[in-house]
């Protein structure tokens, strides 16, 4: 539990301060809705002097090696490993996520962090060619300069360093506001940047809602944004920022994903990795997964096989090691998971398990006021434009879709949705597996595994409504520097490309 007499302050430039605001906001643990802190709510003021301190620190920051800087990672790369179980904890009562996911959690950020600061050694840029001997060519990387960053809540701890190791790096100094579900994840963070000794105003943790966002995303000092979360945020972000010359957006955003299970399958990891993707994290992953497009030879069996797991699994204290869901976020979500399992009731699907609201007796001692639902599953034609398999819900809400055919026809009704985070095909057949290695569009396409669970060097991003950008590592380095193409002449004469004559021709020649 963080400190109750406290209320939680933003680090701006080196200092912890209460900034400008009057207003505070609790962090809540959405398994017991008890408060685990109260925070200050950040304005857009608290961001108007983070921005200047971030500004001021750049040309400090610049000046150390990319090695110098990453030391300061490597700090809190031991840290994060020395106070796993701790973390992961906080985690846990922090995001609802159950234990193996709250450490798990910690794991990537570390993970991250370790890519990051290892990358400090090594090349940077390139040596080019010239088509002139005499030259020397090379591509250089310079940092962008200020770095806006606005994690989600759904991974507390790994996704700000995601966006904040490589940026900062490379060189960049970093103005950032984490979840507002998640704050006491960020005050941790903040301690530890504070306690790594980084050079004041490199890093800045504003803590606040939307408007504080948005004073980051709107500002003239900011050069690159990184934002992971929802798609309506990410695509206003990216639109905003599109039309401001010299700024980079790189958003990250939902999906609609899809499992496609064959009629080559083994059923056994075809369940297996539909039950991961589906109901860990309680849906709650961008890259879980709300539909499960099976081939009608096999979809009997399989049905009746994740059915009777989506009755089963275990919904309850994330903390328990027993637990496979905890709960939703926030009331707000709970919601709307809620109304999304009732609009697919009145768009006439076929349900098959219905745990919206959970029995009184699965619900644990303590953690009434928990925003609790377990799996809600249905099946409905693949063909039909329903709004509940083609909208993203973010919860547990699992469409079966049956189809019959091809590779072909499952790729295309995979396709189906405005989406294109993450996907997974279930088949021993290796000419399908390839089919929908090459035609379906996503960003991570897996083969015989769950679409979640991404390793932090692969690039992480969608295609369509799902992304414009890839906010973490060796692909966000093009959202967080800019190349300079760089060419030295080694000779006293100057000679040009392209066969360019470098004569300079007067009236008297
Ligand atoms: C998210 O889905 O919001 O691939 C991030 C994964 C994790 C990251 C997920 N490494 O499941």
């Amino acid at each position: 539990m963080a400190n109750h007499d406290e209320v939680y302050q933003h680090y701006i430039d080196g200092e912890w301060t209460d900034g400008t605001g009057e207003e505070t906001f609790e962090s809540e643990n959405p398994a017991t809705g008890k408060s685990l802190g109260e925070f200050r709510r950040g304005t857009p003021d608290d961001v108007d002097t983070a921005l200047a301190a971030a500004t001021e620190a750049e040309e400090e920051w610049q000046a150390l090696s990319h090695i110098d800087r990453a030391e300061y990672l490597w700090d809190i790369y031991h840290e994060l490993k020395e106070r796993h179980q701790e973390l992961g904890e906080v985690v846990t009562k922090e995001c609802g996520k159950e234990i193996s996911e709250g450490k798990a959690d910690v794991t990537e950020a570390w993970h991250m962090v370790e890519w990051a600061a290892g990358d400090a050694r090594h090349p940077k840029g390139d040596v080019v060619p010239s088509e002139i001997p005499a030259k020397d060519a090379y591509m250089r990387r310079k940092p962008r300069g200020v770095v806006g960053c606005v994690t989600p809540w759904n991974f507390p701890v790994a996704i700000p360093f995601w966006h904040m190791a490589v940026s900062l790096v490379e060189g960049n100094t970093v103005v950032w506001k984490p979840a507002e579900q998640t704050p006491w994840c960020g005050q941790i963070i903040a301690e530890m940047f504070e306690e790594a000794g980084i050079p004041d105003g490199v890093f800045n943790m504003v803590q606040g809602f939307g408007d504080t966002g948005e004073a980051i995303v709107d500002d003239d000092r900011v050069d690159t944004v990184l934002f992971t979360g929802s798609a309506e945020v990410g695509q206003e972000i990216a639109s905003k920022v599109g039309g401001q010359p010299g700024k980079l957006a790189a958003c990250e955003m939902g999906g609609k994903n899809n499992i496609v299970v064959t009629e080559e399958a083994d059923l056994d990891i075809a369940v297996h990795s539909a039950v991961m993707s589906s109901f860990k994290t309680t849906g709650q992953r961008c890259v879980s997964s709300e539909r499960l497009v099976v081939h009608e030879d096999v979809y009997d069996e399989f049905k009746e096989r994740f059915v009777e797991v989506a009755k089963d699994v275990s919904v309850g204290d994330p903390l328990e090691e027993e637990t496979f869901m905890g709960p939703l976020i926030e009331e707000g979500h709970k919601e709307k998971v809620t109304e999304y399992n009732e609009l697919a009731k009145r768009e006439d699907v076929n349900v098959l398990v219905d745990r919206t609201e959970l029995d009184d007796d699965e619900i644990p001692e303590g953690h009434e006021d928990g925003h609790w639902v377990g799996p809600f599953v249905y099946e409905a034609d693949a063909q039909e434009n329903l709004r509940c398999t083609h909208e993203e819900v973010f919860g547990p809400h699992v469409a079966l879709l049956k189809y019959s055919g091809d590779i072909e026809t499952a790729v295309d009704i995979h396709n189906d949705t405005d989406y294109g985070l993450a996907g997974a095909i279930i088949s021993e057949d290796y000419r399908q597996i390839n089919y929908f290695r090459d035609n379906a569009e996503i960003g991570l396409a897996y083969g015989n595994l769950p679409c979640i669970g991404a390793e932090v060097h692969l690039p992480f991003g969608g295609v369509k409504k799902s992304g414009n950008g890839y906010p973490s590592a060796r692909e966000v380095i093009e959202a967080v520097t800019e190349r300079t193409a760089w060419t030295l002449n080694n000779s006293k004469d100057i000679q040009m490309a392209q066969g360019l004559s470098a004569d300079i021709k007067t009236r008297e020649d």
